[in-house]
């Protein structure tokens, strides 16, 4: 199959399963000639006689001895899952035995396939739009129920509709404007007036102000809420990251200054995923080591979903204490007051009081952490929101194009002139779906596929 009509493809393999010992791999094989290629190697009945999606046992050889008792599914273009032919060997699991049959693969024909080329190639021929490969990604690397759930429905094409209707619209006004700039004597369009198009553009910009609304919320629950653990230095972040964590992952010593770098872990609690960050300390220091830690951590908190603000509550709060309540009081934020097994010096409402080392508190947290992120409005709808970061941004360009073209419209500007913006919106929304694409944003995207994808 060609791409577009323009570059042949060639046949590519790669060990589409985890690498380590298992009781099965699977190599994927893909191309035009893939099907041959394989028999080169394949002793059983001939691949190339077989009809698409059925299975094969044989053996994989090389110059004639047996290296691998196999199963090959095959799966003819462009019925297969990138379009192309393609042979699927089921080999058995040792690092060695899979690793040998690549090699006689890659002796006989094929090249070993770039990260996500099989996705790429899927793409390419039409069988997945952009929303969809980011889907498998996100289904792959889901940490959550929530998480699966979202990116099984955008791999159903939902994030695809909700976009392409969008899109649709768009479309529809730039049609309209199109006929009465080329054809104005044509009386079955409207008159684009600035009275007529107001309403329109209006309308669009509600539903992309909602997608973008819920997208906000969505994103954090599916791919996980960036928690900064911060505070000055010997209150108890990293004892309480090894808590949350239970695992000894953050040195901890009575030692103020601990922590330089970053230290970070993952945890799921009450269905939500929190990748925690504790950070080095942060007081004035001289120390240039410890100050470039504390500079780490002043970005951690900035770009932080959430900060877990720790507080010791065994001694009087001091400026540095202070600052910090300032400096995170426009954050979702949670006020720990730990070491709260020793005799407390103050108590604020606002804290939650726990004790790392007697191991107590933490449950509350994680309850606030939910209402804070106002985890409970979330439900997962098919087709309301957006599945990450690339799409919410260029969701949001587009949005910023439309306004620019709903207060040229206020200007009574030309409406042609407008046309560029509504354009340009039109545009941002087919590079989410991939309808719009560059050849740089494709290789880019696949590209942080694994191998094998
Ligand atoms: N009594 C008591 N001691 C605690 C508690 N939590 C931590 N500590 C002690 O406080 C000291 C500092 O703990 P760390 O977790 O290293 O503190 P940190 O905030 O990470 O310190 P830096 O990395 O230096 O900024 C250690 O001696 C801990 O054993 C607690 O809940 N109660
Ligand atoms: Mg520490």
């Amino acid at each position: 199959m060609q791409n577009g009509g323009e570059t042949m493809v060639d046949n590519i393999c790669a060990i589409a399963t985890a690498f380590g010992n298992a009781a099965i791999s699977i190599i994927r094989c893909s191309g035009p000639n893939a099907v041959e290629l394989v028999d080169r190697v394949f002793k059983g009945k001939r691949l190339t006689n077989c009809e698409s999606h059925t299975i094969h046992h044989g053996y994989i050889t090389d110059e004639n001895q047996i290296i691998d008792e196999v199963v090959c599914n095959v799966f003819l273009s462009p019925h297969s899952f990138d379009g192309e032919n393609m042979v699927e060997i089921n080999c058995h699991g040792g690092t060695f035995v899979t690793d040998r049959v690549l090699k006689v693969l890659l002796r006989n024909g094929f090249r070993l396939a770039e990260n996500g080329e099989f996705s790429k190639r899927a793409f390419l021929n039409r069988k997945l739009d952009l929303t969809q490969a980011e889907a498998i990604m996100d289904l792959i690397s889901a940490s959550n129920a929530l998480a699966v759930e979202s990116s099984a429905n955008a791999l159903r094409k939902s994030t695809y509709r909700l976009v392409g209707n969008l899109r649709n619209k768009i479309l529809d006004i730039l049609a309209k404007i199109e006929v009465n700039i080329d054809y104005p004597e044509y009386e079955d369009s409207p008159e684009v007036t600035h009275r007529f198009l107001e309403p329109i553009l209006m309308e669009i910009l509600r539903d992309m102000k909602q997608i973008l609304d819920n997208s906000k919320l969505s994103t954090i629950v599916i791919h996980g809420i960036k928690t900064a653990i911060i505070g000055k230095p010997n209150v108890g972040k990293s004892s309480l990251l090894n808590l949350l964590l239970d695992e000894d992952k953050a040195i901890v010593s009575s030692v103020a200054g601990t922590t330089r770098d970053i230290v970070e872990g993952t945890i799921q609690i009450q269905n939500m995923t929190l990748k925690l960050l504790d950070t080095a300390g942060i007081r004035s220091s001289k120390d240039d080591i410890e100050t470039i830690g504390i500079k780490k951590s002043e970005k951690a908190l900035e770009s932080a979903d959430l900060v877990l603000l720790v507080l010791d509550c065994s001694k009087t709060l001091e400026e540095e204490d202070y600052i910090l309540l300032e400096k995170t009081k426009n954050k979702k934020r949670i006020i720990i007051a730990n070491k709260s097994d020793l005799p407390n010096m103050w108590q604020r409402e606002d804290a939650v009081s726990i004790s790392c080392k007697e191991e107590f508190g933490i449950e509350e947290i994680g309850k606030k952490i939910y209402d804070i992120m106002h985890i409970s409005d979330f439900h997962i709808e098919e087709g309301k929101y957006l599945n990450n970061q690339r799409q919410i941004h260029l969701m949001n360009q587009a949005y910023e194009s439309l306004i620019h073209a709903k207060q040229a419209l206020e200007e009574k500007i030309d409406i042609d002139l407008i046309e560029i913006d509504i354009k340009e919106a039109f545009d941002l929304l087919g590079q989410i779906t991939g309808e719009a694409h560059s050849d740089e944003l494709v290789t880019a995207l696949f590209t942080k596929f694994c191998l094998g994808k």
